[in-house]
């Protein structure tokens, strides 16, 4: 069976050729107009980015190589004796637009947990940190830290061909994604199991069976994250740093200090301790009215509702609707308050949105329930959700590292103006 890095090698000169034509043909040809609310908004629907591997559609959510995640969980490969999609499947599907067969993932698991022991250095490192210092500043740190073994940055510096700069970034990419679950789990360990023990890596689990196993919670699938990818603001970030020819450890740990802000991924942990103070509030007994109260009161008083609004989809999110979908199927999750509760919150939050009328999208994102079912499982530390986050989510930035170095996309640099500037473009129209 074809390998990874055998299976990408035929697909880039095909890639080459689409992206030359497209260079060639049409480099001049507007795709649509750049508006002053653009420059000051965040730069919202603005045609700015290439970026191959899924496509984020405002109604119908996120595709993966044309694959939406119903259409994943059919036709990936899934974990032994699980349904739901197995890192290395989607990993394989994200690199190669191709779907991988059993073989060839189980092949790709063995070389991950292969490679998944952290050196000496950086879990020396990580054991030095605070365990006040916040579980996503320290990962990033882990991850930037883990450059030191970059292969990329030894042959940058020894001097390589454009056209290497690919293989590179896949041996960073695939030393990254391996030694996650162990710098994640040591975290863990470090802030809240301090002292005890830490399992050692299954070569014949696969990437999350490690993870979770690392964690103390078995091989538990149903704990793993959907990646994504596009122009969100940690997968937006990797791509801007790799663009500098900055290795993928740098890029990444770029991402993840990105994905630490509460309006991107530090919203799961946000909407639990959103959900935990309304509970501690309002009591067991929670009822729409009082879930209603609570929403106006959290708006009343300036902060947003996490786990609801979205950059780009204006319906509820498709991640969000699998994992209820998946907590429907697990009569022990739909008796746990906590679950009730993001239910029941999301049978009236749209509404007391639209009524408060700013958000454009006033349906929950991932972030509404990937917390509470971390939280029912009895990983009840929220502070720690963005990290796992952080592992599932390098699976797409790491797609598009080594994507952009195969396509040889160039160092972004967008145009800025001052205000001044900006008035006078949109006088003189
Ligand atoms: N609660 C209250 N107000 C909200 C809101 C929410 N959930 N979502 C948007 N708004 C407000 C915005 O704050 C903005 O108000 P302003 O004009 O006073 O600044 C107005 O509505 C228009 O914002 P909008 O264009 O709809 O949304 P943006 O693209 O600016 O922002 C995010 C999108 C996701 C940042 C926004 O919806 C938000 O803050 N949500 C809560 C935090 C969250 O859940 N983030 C996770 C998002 C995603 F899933 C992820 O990255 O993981």
């Amino acid at each position: 069976t074809k390998s990874l890095k055998e299976t990408i090698e035929e697909v880039i000169p095909v890639k080459q050729a689409h992206l030359k034509k497209l260079k060639t043909e049409y480099s001049d040809t507007s795709i649509g107009d750049v508006k002053v609310g653009n420059v000051i908004g965040g730069m919202r629907g603005l045609r700015a980015m290439l970026w191959d591997s899924s496509v984020l559609d405002p109604e119908e959510g996120i595709r993966f190589h044309g694959l939406s995640i119903p259409d994943c969980k059919k036709a990936l490969p899934a974990a032994p004796g699980g349904k739901e999609i197995i890192a290395e499947s989607m990993l394989w599907l994200l690199l190669t637009g191709q779907v991988p067969s059993p073989e060839q993932t189980r092949e790709l698991s063995r070389e991950l947990a292969q490679k998944g022991n952290l050196p000496s250095s950086i879990e020396s490192l990580v054991d030095s940190l605070p365990r006040t210092l916040h579980p996503m500043t320290q990962l990033g740190i882990g991850v930037a830290a883990l450059n030191h073994d970059s292969s990329f940055q030894a042959a940058y510096e020894k001097g390589m061909k454009k056209s290497e700069y690919w293989t590179h970034t896949l041996d960073d990419s695939l030393n990254l994604v391996a030694r996650l679950p162990a710098l994640a789990a040591r975290i863990y360990r470090n802030v809240y199991k301090p002292g005890a023990a830490l399992p050692e890596i299954n070569p014949d689990l696969d990437l999350v069976g490690n993870y979770t196993n690392m964690l103390g919670y078995g091989d538990n699938h149903d704990l793993t994250g959907i990646p994504s990818t596009g122009g969100n603001a940690s997968a937006h970030t990797a791509h801007l740093v790799g663009s500098t020819l900055a290795d993928p450890y740098l890029s990444y740990s770029a991402a993840l200090f990105a994905l630490a802000g509460p309006l991107h991924g530090l919203a799961n942990q946000e909407v639990l301790r959103w959900q935990l103070s309304m509970l501690k509030e309002v009591g067991e007994e929670v009822s729409h009215d009082t879930i209603k109260e609570y929403l106006w009161k959290t708006l009343k008083s300036g902060q947003v509702v996490p786990g609801y609004g979205h950059g780009v989809l204006r319906n509820p999110d498709p991640r969000f609707i699998a994992l209820q979908e998946f907590c429907e199927s697990k009569p022990e999750l739909m008796n746990s308050p906590i679950i009730q509760l993001v239910k029941k919150t999301y049978e009236v939050a749209p509404g007391v949105l639209k009524e408060h009328g700013k958000t454009k999208n006033p349906y929950p994102n991932v972030d509404a329930a990937s917390g509470c079912v971390l939280y029912h499982y009895g990983l009840t530390e929220f502070k720690y959700y963005t990290v796992i986050f952080g592992v599932s989510r390098a699976l797409g930035c790491i797609t598009q590292l080594v994507w952009a170095r195969a396509l040889g996309l160039p160092l972004e640099r967008p145009k800025s103006y001052s205000l001044e500037a900006i008035e006078q473009l949109a006088k003189s129209g």
